[in-house]
């Protein structure tokens, strides 16, 4: 069963955006276009996420106005006319008629008449952008939002669960990449909210390695980041697992330290934490890891070995929307806050004065965090990340 958003939430989205922009004031957004990929060929199309978001329409073409106020209508969308042939060929549109109806629009235009609209709609009225509003709504999650980001997440997993119980060496990575997008593509997620990324032994020192063409070997690690992406809302999950299903004293040290770091962090998640705090908490744990392991020493930069954040917003976007400082200061969560929690070590071969032992191996561990109003839930908790866990599934 498909899961939705309710139509009402649209409704309330815009409601609430009309509040904010205020009368006299007009906003206007337009629909992602379409990208020619090759020749006649088209990427998978996907609509603006901010688009989306205020109007639940699917379609390119197409532009949607909110004028607070305004008698002939507040909420004005502009669409692609219904046009037979075309039709045809790419499926039916939804056309004004339906728009208006089904969409909640006040009035519906065709698209064609947008420019010749858009003076009159202007006139006497300040143009808004809406780009800093939307985010800000779009940062705090509805229990609808949740739950389709719940079901991306459970499908992710039964992805990277899929993927760890297939492998063994002597695979590509693009063989586990498929059992992912299997699993995604049956459970109804056409689309990866990015690029996966299936980096076996050195590759996963490259930190948006995509290739995923190597082969896979024995005594070597293989480092999955992949989330699929499920009625417009992303997941983005991280494991790293021995590709004999069994890690190795040296790959277990380091694992033990991110494990040991990531745990940490989303310990502390709770509305009040400033954002920055999880990466505080992250360095701490890493450096001194890597100290007692004697990798990190000579006032080595920690950077040298983690290079990125603790994490970032989840939502319609992988990396969503919303601002993380407030007048420069780094903002508190807030329930319906979703965040990642994804430190990671990454020791790059020949690397300068590290014992050869550890060279090559790359390790995140990443998961999806929903802060409720006491604390958090692990959206993505269900799938094993401990050492003698993964090793366990592995073995089945
Ligand atoms: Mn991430």
């Amino acid at each position: 069963m498909t899961l939705h958003l309710h139509p009402n939430e649209f409704a309330q989205r815009r409601a609430k955006l009309m509040q904010t922009i205020g009368k006299g004031n007009i906003g206007i957004i337009a629909a992602a276009p379409e990208y020619l990929r090759n020749g006649d060929t088209h990427y998978p199309y996907r609509q603006d996420s901010n688009f989306y978001y205020l109007t639940g329409f699917p379609e390119p073409e197409a532009m949607a106005v909110f004028a607070p106020g305004r008698p002939e209508g507040e909420y004005i969308l502009f669409c692609r006319a219904k046009d037979p042939v075309k039709e045809i060929w790419d499926g039916p549109r939804v056309g004004p008629e339906k728009a208006r109806v089904e969409y909640g629009a006040q009035q519906v235009f065709p698209i064609q008449e947008f420019e010749t609209r858009k003076a009159e709609l202007i006139a006497n009225r300040n143009v808004v952008d809406l780009k800093p509003h939307v985010a800000e709504m779009r940062l705090h999650k509805s229990d609808g939002e949740i739950r389709l980001m719940r079901k991306a997440a459970e499908v992710s997993m039964q992805g990277h669960t899929r993927a760890m119980q297939c492998c063994r060496p002597g695979l590509t990575e693009a063989y586990l990449e498929a059992e992912l997008l299997h699993e995604f593509t049956q459970h109804g997620c056409r689309a990866v909210a990015y690029p996966s990324i299936v980096a076996g032994g050195i590759n996963s020192c490259t930190l948006h390695y995509t290739d995923n063409n190597a082969e896979l070997r024995k005594g070597d690690l293989v480092l999955i980041d992949a989330g699929c992406e499920y009625q417009y809302y992303a997941s983005d999950i991280t494991r790293t697992f021995p590709i004999n299903g069994k890690f190795s004293t040296a790959q277990r040290e380091i694992y033990e330290i991110v494990l040991a770091a990531q745990l940490a962090a989303i310990e502390q998640i709770r509305p009040g934490l400033p954002f920055s705090e999880t990466q505080q908490t992250v360095v701490k744990i890493l450096t001194q890891g890597l100290t007692d392991l004697d990798i990190l020493k000579n006032n080595v930069d920690l950077k040298n070995f983690y290079m990125h954040g603790a994490g970032h917003w989840l939502g319609m976007d992988v990396h969503d929307a919303g601002a993380y400082k407030i007048n420069d200061v780094w903002r508190p969560l807030e329930p319906g806050m979703v965040i990642t929690v994804e430190p990671g070590i990454y020791i790059a071969p020949n690397s300068k004065d590290v014992d050869p032992k550890w060279w090559g191996i790359g390790i995140r561990i990443e998961d999806d965090v929903l802060v409720t109003a006491n604390g958090h839930e692990v959206l993505t908790a269900a799938l094993p990340k401990t050492v003698s866990d993964i090793e366990a599934l592995m073995a089945k």
